[in-house]
């Protein structure tokens, strides 16, 4: 660090050239964020000072706070909002590891024989014939477990790694949808709970959660959903927006699942099974980063493992804090909390019907083209394959798909470096991924399609 301080002009304009450096969002497809409301980043100046850590200090973004979680519970259907139980995190990752943390905690309970009983209070003949005390009881040393989907974020391998577990992946179908079966073949002694995404990071797609809520309702394990990305767009979901934006597309949806309307999915705590929810105001919520928010069906599923985490702060305004960060930014919950209040569920409604809107047209300019998105987009991602027909199937073999990613992640790049588009490609198959984003216009994407078919033609 230099000796004398530098003049504010003279600092401001180095400042500048930094900002230079960065995104202004215009030419951005592969970013799950976007540029913030006006509101929220308001709000956010407003409560620069205020830390959510100490809360005494801070009493007025704590309630903020309080119904910032609230607001999210009734978004997530749950029956009785006042009764959840959570707070507000970084994001996805941070939520994603104290849910975790949690499933942890209270495996070791049940397994040190307390008679701590997850599903206790639900009126639910699922688990009849399930002793859990015999299952427990027959603990083996091996690792614990967690069952995640094969499309989880990468955020659940940190996790493994910071925990010491291991993660077991199941497979998806042709949807890239978490097959029930493969979660439930996987469960053994040694799993903790089970993980299903709403949003999946790749493709956008919900995994079948009422199915995962009635598996885990059945072993008696917690389900957490990961709606990091989902959770500000499934409930907002407008089903007549939908069907415009499947119809025409590659595949007729066949499963009972699928011929639900996008906005009738249940994925949160209208399902019994589910435990606790991430949802990130930071991607589709329009706040500011970081914002996540982690929220449990209410404090009693967690057993004892809140006192496992909660410390003594003698020193604080409160006596014991048990969230995993300590000083957190009140200015994220003051942002969430402006942002929600002002937008309400009719805001948000109209947020996602003009991403689904690019959808539609973004699929309208695909098929100019000559191309049609892998699987039809339930929301607003769509992965798109550049590489010939049936060779990016699960039948393909190795060096096919090697060659198909490679050509995939050629024009990608090409993609940037000529025209300057920031795309992302996908590696559970061959694909360029598109996130249409609030700051995302149809005329970036007639301009970007155009740039795509300049680039696809040469190749040929
Ligand atoms: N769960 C899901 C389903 C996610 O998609 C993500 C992030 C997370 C959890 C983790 O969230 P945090 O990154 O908030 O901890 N998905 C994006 C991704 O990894 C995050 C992102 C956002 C990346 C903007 C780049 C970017 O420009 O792709």
């Amino acid at each position: 660090m230099n000796e004398k301080g530098i003049p504010e002009e003279e600092l401001f304009a180095e400042l500048g050239f930094f900002s230079d450096a960065d995104t202004n969002f215009k030419k951005v497809f592969s970013s799950m964020c976007t540029i913030p409301h006006p509101v929220a980043v308001a709000a956010q100046q407003k409560f620069v000072l205020s830390n959510i850590g100490d809360p005494g200090l801070f009493r007025g973004t704590c309630e903020m706070e309080t119904e910032v979680i609230r607001m999210t519970a009734s978004i997530l259907n749950h029956p009785n909002p006042k009764s959840a139980f959570g707070h507000m995190t970084s994001g996805g990752t941070e939520s994603n590891i104290e849910a975790v943390l949690h499933m942890k905690n209270r495996f070791s309970d049940s397994n040190s024989g307390s008679d701590f009983n997850l599903n206790s209070n639900l009126n639910s003949n699922l688990n009849s014939d399930f002793n859990s005390d015999s299952n427990m009881n027959s603990v083996s040393n091996s690792r614990l477990n967690l069952i995640v989907p094969k499309t989880a974020h990468f955020s659940f391998e940190k996790i493994a790694n910071l925990l010491g577990i291991e993660l077991k992946k199941a497979d998806i179908d042709s949807y890239f949808r978490v097959i029930p079966e493969s979660v439930e073949s996987l469960i053994d002694e040694n799993t903790i709970g089970l993980i299903g995404i709403a949003g999946s990071t790749e493709f956008g797609e919900c995994d079948p959660i009422e199915k995962l809520s009635e598996i885990a309702i059945k072993h008696e394990l917690p389900l957490h959903v990961d709606a990091a990305f989902g959770g500000f767009v499934y409930p907002f979901l407008d089903s007549d927006s939908v069907l415009d934006s499947v119809s025409g597309s590659v595949s007729d949806f066949d499963s009972d699942f699928n011929s639900v309307s996008d906005s009738e999915i249940k994925f949160a705590f209208n399902l019994p099974g589910v435990t606790s929810v991430s949802v990130d105001p930071h991607k589709m919520g329009l706040s500011v980063i970081p914002s996540g928010i982690l929220i449990f069906k209410n404090e009693s599923v967690l057993g004892s493992s809140l006192d496992k985490i909660k410390v003594k702060t003698p020193y604080l305004t409160s006596k014991y804090q048990s969230t995993l960060t300590g000083t957190r930014p009140g200015s994220s919950v003051a942002a969430t909390y402006a942002v929600m209040k002002h937008l309400g569920v009719e805001g948000y409604r109209e947020n996602v019907s003009y991403c689904m809107d690019l959808v539609n047209h973004f699929e309208k300019e695909l098929n100019r083209i000559g191309l049609t998105p892998c699987i039809s987009p339930r929301i607003n991602i769509v992965t798109v394959s550049v590489c010939s027909a049936n060779s990016t199937g699960s039948n393909s073999n190795e060096t096919a798909q090697t060659a198909n990613h490679e050509k995939t992640e050629k024009i990608r790049a090409q993609l940037l470096e000529k025209y300057g588009w920031n795309v992302s490609a996908t590696k559970t198959i061959p694909a360029l991924r598109f996130v249409l984003m609030p700051h995302i216009t149809k005329e970036d994407i007639s301009n970007m399609i155009s740039d795509l078919e300049k680039l696809l033609n040469a190749e040929k």
